[in-house]
């Protein structure tokens, strides 16, 4: 097994690092801290740690949860071990960001506590030089408000997972409308897709954290 392929199982597994319990049968044994890390010492590109072993565990974890073949503690091992994996990426993601392009107030809507595609999206807009107003999960659409009100010229980026709570961007932005706000708002999200987001009238739309990049620059004029 590559050395990737074990970073992925072990996020599958949520096996963090070789102090964790979890799961029985990796107690003692390297975990996602120690193998990512042993992959950055080895130079290996963190975007392919990113889009061949983290991103995609979590892409099977969700299969095996949908096949109850694993229930939420599992899916939330999983997720605190993808999260030790992203700690020790993010300094390389951040590197180079000197200029500050423009601001980006972003959360994840009302409901839903998914934050790890947020984070990550944070993360890559922040090493291409935006300056980041996290307002973290279960945001209400009044705290998206506030924030707008302080910065009408910073986008507005709102991140959603589950089906039930993509209808909460609707509000946000109506809300945004409502108080003549101007600021342009941009929507991602595995449910979500780009007939919703003209839908729901978002400015923009990203299926990922690299074209969320991509949107903000071209929602904020900056070419490439
Ligand atoms: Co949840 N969960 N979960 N979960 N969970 C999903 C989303 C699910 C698809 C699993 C499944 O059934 N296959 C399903 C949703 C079904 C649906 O609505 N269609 C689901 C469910 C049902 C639930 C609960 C309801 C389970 C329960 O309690 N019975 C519950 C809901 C809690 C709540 O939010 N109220 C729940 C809970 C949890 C945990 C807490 C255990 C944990 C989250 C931990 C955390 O985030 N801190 C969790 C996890 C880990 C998942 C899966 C397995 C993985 C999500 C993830 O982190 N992916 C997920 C299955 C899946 O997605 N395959 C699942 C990796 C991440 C890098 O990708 O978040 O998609 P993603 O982000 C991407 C893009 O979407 C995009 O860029 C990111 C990077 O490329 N993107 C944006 C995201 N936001 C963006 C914003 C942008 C632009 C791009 O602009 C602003």
């Amino acid at each position: 097994m590559s050395l990737l392929e074990k970073i992925k199982e072990c996020v599958v597994q949520g096996h963090i690092d070789a102090g964790s319990k979890f799961p029985k049968t990796m107690q003692g044994k390297a975990g996602v801290r120690e193998l990512t890390q042993k992959a950055i010492d080895e130079k290996t590109d963190v975007e392919e740690i990113l889009s061949k072993a983290l991103i995609p565990a979590m892409t099977i974890v969700g299969k095996r949860y949908e096949n109850n073949e694993i229930f939420v503690p599992e899916m939330l091992f999983s997720a605190r071990a993808m999260k030790s994996g992203l700690e020790l990426i993010r300094p390389f993601l951040l590197k180079g960001s000197d200029l500050i392009l423009g601001k980006v107030i972003i959360g994840t809507v009302q409901g839903d506590m998914h934050d790890i595609g947020k984070n990550l999206v944070c993360m890559m807009l922040e090493g291409a030089g935006f300056e980041i107003e996290d307002l973290g999960i279960n945001v209400p659409a009044q705290k998206f408000l506030d924030a707008a009100k302080q910065d009408p010229d910073a986008l507005v980026g709102m991140s959603a997972l589950l089906t039930v709570t993509m209808k909460n961007m609707k509000n946000v932005i109506e809300l945004l409308r409502d108080n003549d706000l101007k600021n342009k708002v941009f929507i991602g999200g595995a449910p979500v897709t780009p007939g919703f987001a003209e839908e729901i009238r978002a400015e923009g739309y990203a299926k990922n954290a690299n074209q969320a990049v991509r949107e903000a620059k071209r929602l904020m004029d900056i070419s490439a």
